[in-house]
């Protein structure tokens, strides 16, 4: 019988959560619908038991939690664009499966749950950085689905004493993330696309900036969160970043250096539902986790850029049709 779930286990965040608690030995059960999951991501997690299904489905919620002692709760659709273009799908791939998540882990006794949170809660706020006792200020209906979640986590443990942590993830990259969807991560995109000496596109003036966090930094915050005592994180919310900020302009110079690609990028209209600045105060995940940043930004990419070069690009190319 498995100790963890990881929801949305063939996606890039659930997948690298599910490999390390491989590599500790630990027992893992996974689910995914492959509405953006990826088979091929499952390779090299053999032994994790899985389960094909939706969570939008009650009795695959049920099913998934038997027995289970911690839910990490990874499944959703991840993007501001996706959310804008079909709110409908996002609400009930983020908001109704984590209810039904929720719900069938309460029944199955589970100890806790620990949420993949979205920085797009913070909205516009200029101010810098991003802490969380911030009132949030969704813009996107993706960052309300993600909120929406959120709040729902507190309830089940102010209402049925659930466990819960929320981790406010700000804008994680590596390995396994798709580059081959225009609704993937801009640094899987453009990764890719410099790779194989594509010309990237900037959405805007390329001012704008992110606290982008290696995967790595955010396996470890999901780790910390599983295993902190329930009188210091249950209920709680806490961003998990690095605390650094970069704009696209310097992410996309960055990456000529590390590329070689020797071209301009191109300029388009900024998206709808976009924030212009991001950047956390890790401070509460430090005192509440003990979590540290251990791979920084430029080391991130580096190893990012290893993964997409060492890996076929067929298996890229022959996904740029799906959305
Ligand atoms: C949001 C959340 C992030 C995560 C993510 C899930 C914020 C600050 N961050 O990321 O935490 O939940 O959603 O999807 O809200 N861009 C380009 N060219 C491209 C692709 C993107 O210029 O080819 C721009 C895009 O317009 C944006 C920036 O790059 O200004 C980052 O976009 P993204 O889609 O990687 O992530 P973002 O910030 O919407």
């Amino acid at each position: 019988m498995a100790k963890y779930l990881v929801t949305g286990a063939a996606g890039f965040i659930g997948r690298s959560i599910a490999a390390e608690l491989l590599a500790r030995g630990e027992t893992v059960r996974g689910i995914d619908s492959f509405i953006t999951g990826k088979r091929e991501n499952l390779r090299g997690l053999e032994e994790m038991e899985f389960i094909e299904g939706d969570l939008a489905d009650p009795a695959t919620c049920a099913a998934a939690c038997a027995g289970v002692e911690v839910v990490f709760h990874e499944a959703a659709l991840a993007s501001v664009p996706r959310s804008v273009a079909d709110p409908v799908s996002t609400n009930v791939n983020c908001v109704d499966a984590t209810l039904n998540v929720l719900v069938a882990a309460r029944a199955a006794g589970v100890r806790r749950v620990v949420y993949a949170g979205s920085s797009s809660a913070y909205g516009e706020s200029p101010t810098l950085p991003k802490r969380e006792d911030m009132a949030p200020d969704p813009i996107s209906p993706y960052a309300v689905a993600k909120l929406a979640g959120e709040h729902y986590m507190r309830s089940f443990w102010r209402v049925y004493g659930l466990e819960t942590v929320v981790l406010r993830y700000f804008n994680v990259f590596g390995p396994y993330q798709d580059p081959a969807s225009h609704y993937s991560g801009v640094l899987a995109i453009f990764c890719r696309k410099m790779l194989t000496d594509e010309q990237p596109t900037i959405y805007g003036d390329g001012q704008q900036s992110r606290d982008f966090t290696y995967i790595e930094n955010v396996v470890q915050a999901n780790l910390l969160a599983a295993a902190a005592p329930a009188e210091k994180v249950a209920g709680a919310m806490m961003n998990a970043a690095t605390g650094s900020r970069i704009t696209l302009n310097e992410t996309f110079r960055l990456l000529c250096g590390l590329t070689g690609y020797g071209g301009a990028p191109a300029y388009a209209p900024s998206r709808a539902g976009d924030i212009r600045d991001s950047l956390a105060d890790i401070q509460l995940a430090k005192e509440l986790l003990g979590y540290a940043p251990k791979v920084d930004f430029e080391e991130g990419l580096r190893r990012t850029l290893e993964w997409y070069r060492s890996t076929s690009t067929e298996r890229f190319v022959s996904q740029s049709t799906v959305m």
